[in-house]
């Protein structure tokens, strides 16, 4: 999987990519590692990717993708169906759904840590992340003969 993955919970890995995708193309980048943008459905899954993209750019100024989009309902949700969590983090007038064309979920707009719905067109770098099978959880080494 190469490197720059991180802990994010038992069993989930996640990583910042600092090319800047369109949110299609960053979701097909996280596949291609066989996960997802990253679905922040706890408060401490949120803590975790914050962490890191303070630690990434400790002036704040990066914006990225994570997995929210805007569903049949008109509002948003995650990239694997779950609901949003009881806490948001929207920037003060948002999601505002500019134009009527912002479906997609950004971290870091003008407030740290806050979202924006945005035009899923936009480039923004990404956060992905896996789920790890069972053996590649595997922490016993095997029988060493
Ligand atoms: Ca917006």
């Amino acid at each position: 999987m190469g490197h720059g993955w991180y802990y994010l919970t038992a069993g989930e890995c996640f990583k910042l990519f600092c090319s800047e995708r369109t949110f299609q193309e960053a979701r097909a980048r996280c596949q291609d590692d066989c996960g997802d943008l990253v679905v922040m459905n706890s408060l401490h899954k949120y803590n975790m990717v914050l962490c890191r993209l303070f630690k990434e750019d400790k002036h704040h100024l990066v914006r990225a993708w994570v997995g929210g989009v805007r569903t049949a309902n008109g509002k948003f949700g995650w990239v694997d169906g779950s609901n949003f969590p009881s806490f948001t983090r929207w920037t003060p007038h948002q999601p505002d759904n500019a134009r009527n064309q912002e479906n997609c979920l950004e971290m870091n707009y003008n407030v740290w840590g806050h979202w924006n719905d945005l035009n899923c067109g936009h480039k923004r770098r990404f956060v992905c992340s896996v789920t790890l099978s069972s053996s590649q959880l595997q922490s016993e080494p095997s029988q060493l003969a």
